[in-house]
């Protein structure tokens, strides 16, 4: 080869190497695909929403429009304090409800007098919006806006002039308070006729009434970079429930032109997208972190769990959607302690979880088949978010195996596409290789921007992922790997009428040991296997326990009394049974305002518990009672009577001691309820006097 040839050489090499896989280019967009906008949107991934606004104040969920702006009055009002809890979760914005259903506007409007500025709030100088607005600036947080196309207060509603209102306020508050990254425009719409809400007779045609077309346009003008959230679309869809869950086949594409905001058969039939969907208009999961949407105090104690908060995290990120978790800022215009405390827990095991890409350690990554140098196997394990594997054209399918040195254990598998040429996986299988052979431990559906399986601990020294369908060459741009450490938190204990418990770990890899003696329990304790009887007063103490990791829960004592197993309710039917199942799931409503129990035989009482109903309605909830007893179910003798204090804004276990007494029946008796129904229990017990 003389000087020339061997210069030709090169800069042959070189061209084919910068052309990308030996000259092969790359595979063709399959529409539809992401714009820019969404893209961008894309990598958030989680943010934070924030239900504040007058319904706070009032304690409603949906507001009627008529009240009064007096009551919005936070006393403590601090987004620093919102923007720096969602900050420390790793969150990436937040989105704040401007203006509700009621139409009570968060920010000094010249459209409506409904607004902060007829509060008191900074004697009516106040701007909610631009101080969140602010807020999140200074932490780098992304900041959005919700604005209820539905609004209960202004007097032009269902008229063309609101639509020009509507537009008005969109214009103010995307003109005035810097980049916005989202537009939430909510498809829960008036005509529903239940509330009786101000202009609640004038019924609009969902589909035509707000004219989309020209307000989408609008947006485009004022924040080209924003994306427009609604049930259609069209930027970003609604996931279809409030749960927080995407599906197991979760597609981005939509066929937006068959969907509108507020449809009816809009959950069942487009929420999990369609794999020939015309347009791109990925999900978004929303969810409140407690059962209410805005704040009640009377949910302080039923903010989400850990494994309930990981669920939702996994069950949407994990499924090709992104996550916008609520928090509903309290009558001081904070976070409050149990959210932030409940965020935190999530927090930190989200990082545990995903501490350690066991990838790295790989020592082989092959592809069963590549379009080109480009597109090898290795594209996928090189944290390239623009570098993928993928296949020749037509074909559809193809495995990377992953080999270790030494063994690996998993329990998170986590994969992404390139979706900026559209979404194409349909089928998929993870399989490890165990004494040589190859043993399938999943498979899936669709992937998108990211997928991630939950799955049971394994050991192996090969891994392998194989694309079983799509809709043309597959683009994996990450594969990764992590061993997820077991979530040890207190056992939870179930009982039975019978006395039958029940010892529940939120991981199912984890071992319960426990005691009945009142000691302390230790992994050398007794190991819960099978439901045991507990039908005397006893303290049951546990904890979960990682043999492998060395590692146990905190302990957890639960004080449990007589099984209710020979009690029966006098009177009230086989509904009354509701209130002595041991569920507080089940309720009984006494319409003669009193429960009486038999216990089938004389025990010494001294005290007694009352569960209130757990539901949002709270109906016939027990405010004053009246506490009796008898031996022989004929002559009682009434032995306590009270109120149970903070009962409407804490509905939590009432417990009530008296000195010991004996007796087989008792009756609880309302004397009042907090809202005039009958009396209603989901669950009374006793407290037996210690021998
Ligand atoms: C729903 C609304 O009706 C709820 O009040 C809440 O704002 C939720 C996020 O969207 O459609």
């Amino acid at each position: 080869m003389n000087r020339l040839q061997f210069f030709l050489m090169v800069l042959f090499s070189a061209l084919l190497y910068s052309c990308g896989g030996g000259g092969q280019p790359a595979p063709d967009p399959v529409y539809p695909i992401p714009s820019d906008r969404q893209l961008a949107w894309q990598e958030l991934e989680y943010y934070g929403f924030v239900h504040f606004n007058m319904n706070t104040f009032t304690n409603m969920e949906w507001g009627t429009g008529a009240e009064d702006p007096a009551l919005f009055n936070p006393t403590e009002f601090d987004a620093g304090q919102w923007a720096k809890v969602v900050k420390e979760a790793g969150m990436k914005g937040i989105i704040i409800t401007a203006k509700h259903h009621d139409g009570f506007c968060l920010w000094p409007t010249a459209t409506t007098a409904h607004s902060i500025t007829a509060s008191p709030y900074k004697n009516g100088k106040g701007d909610i919006i631009r101080e969140i607005a602010d807020a999140c600036r200074a932490e780098g947080l992304k900041f959005g806006v919700y604005l209820s196309p539905w609004d209960r207060n202004n007097e032009h509603y269902g008229t063309e002039k609101y639509i020009d209102i509507l537009r008005e306020q969109l214009r103010e508050l995307l003109t005035n308070y810097g980049e916005i990254f989202e537009v939430w425009f909510d498809g829960a719409n008036g005509g529903t006729g239940y509330y009786g809400g101000a202009n609640e007779e004038r019924r609009v045609d969902k589909r035509n009434y707000y004219d989309w077309e020209n307000t989408f346009k609008l947006v485009r003008e004022l924040q080209p970079n924003a994306v427009i959230f609604g049930d259609a679309g069209p930027d970003v869809r609604w996931v279809g429930n409030e749960h927080g869950f995407a599906y197991e086949t979760t597609w981005s594409n939509l066929m937006r032109d068959s969907v509108y905001g507020g449809m009816p058969e809009y959950s069942e039939m487009y929420s999990m997208g369609q794999e020939n969907g015309t347009h791109w208009v990925p999900a978004e999961a929303d969810v409140s972190i407690r059962p209410g949407w805005y704040y009640h105090e009377y949910e302080d104690h039923k903010v989400r769990s850990l494994p309930q908060l990981l669920d939702i995290y996994y069950n949407s990120i994990g499924r090709n959607a992104s996550l916008l978790l609520n928090f509903p800022v309290d009558k001081r215009g904070l976070i409050h302690e149990n959210d932030v405390a409940q965020l935190r827990k999530l927090t930190s095991k989200i990082k545990e979880d995903f501490a350690f890409n066991l990838v790295g350690k790989q020592v082989l990554i092959s592809a069963s088949v590549d379009r080109g140098r480009a597109y090898s196997g290795s594209k996928a394990i090189d944290q390239k978010k623009d570098t993928y594997w993928s296949t020749p054209d037509g074909t559809v399918s193809g495995s990377l195996t992953l080999e270790f040195k030494e063994e690996i254990a998993f329990n998170r598998f986590l994969v992404q596409e390139y979706i900026a040429l559209g979404q194409r996986v349909k089928a998929f299988l993870l399989e490890v290789q165990v004494d040589g052979d190859w043993q399938e431990i999943a498979t899936g559906t669709t992937v998108g921007y990211k997928r991630i399986l939950r799955l049971p601990t394994v050991k192996t020294k090969a891994v392998r992922f194989t694309v079983l369908d799509a809709k043309a060459s597959p683009t994996i741009s990450n594969l990764a790997l992590y061993e997820a450490p077991k979530l040890l938190l207190e056992p939870e204990l179930r009982r039975e009428k019978s006395g039958l418990v029940t010892l529940l770990a939120a991981d199912e890899e984890v071992a319960i040991h426990y005691t009945l003696d009142g000691s302390e329990p230790s992994p050398v304790s007794t190991r819960y296997t099978d439901p045991f009887l507990v039908e005397t007063p006893t303290e049951v103490r546990a904890i979960t326990v990682d043999p492998v990791a060395g590692l146990a829960s905190e302990m957890v004592s639960y004080s449990l009394d007589i099984a209710k197993s020979n009690w029966k309710v006098v009177g009230g039917g086989e509904q009354a049974l509701n209130a002595i199942d041991e569920s507080d799931r089940t309720n009984y409503v006494a319409s003669s305002g009193q429960l009486t129990v038999d216990m089938g035989a004389n025990h010494t009482l001294s005290g007694f518990t009352y569960m209130p109903v757990q539901n949002r309605y709270m109906s016939g909830v027990i405010k004053t009672y009246v506490y009796s007893v008898s031996e022989d179910g004929v002559t009682w003798r009434q032995i306590a009577e009270g109120e149970f204090g903070n009962i409407a804004n804490s509905p939590i276990l009432q417990r009530v001691g008296f000195p010991p007494v004996k007796a087989r029946y008792f009756r609880l008796a309302a004397r009042e309820t907090l809202d005039g129904n009958p009396a209603s229990f989901a669950e009374v017990g006793v407290i037996t006097a210690k021998k």
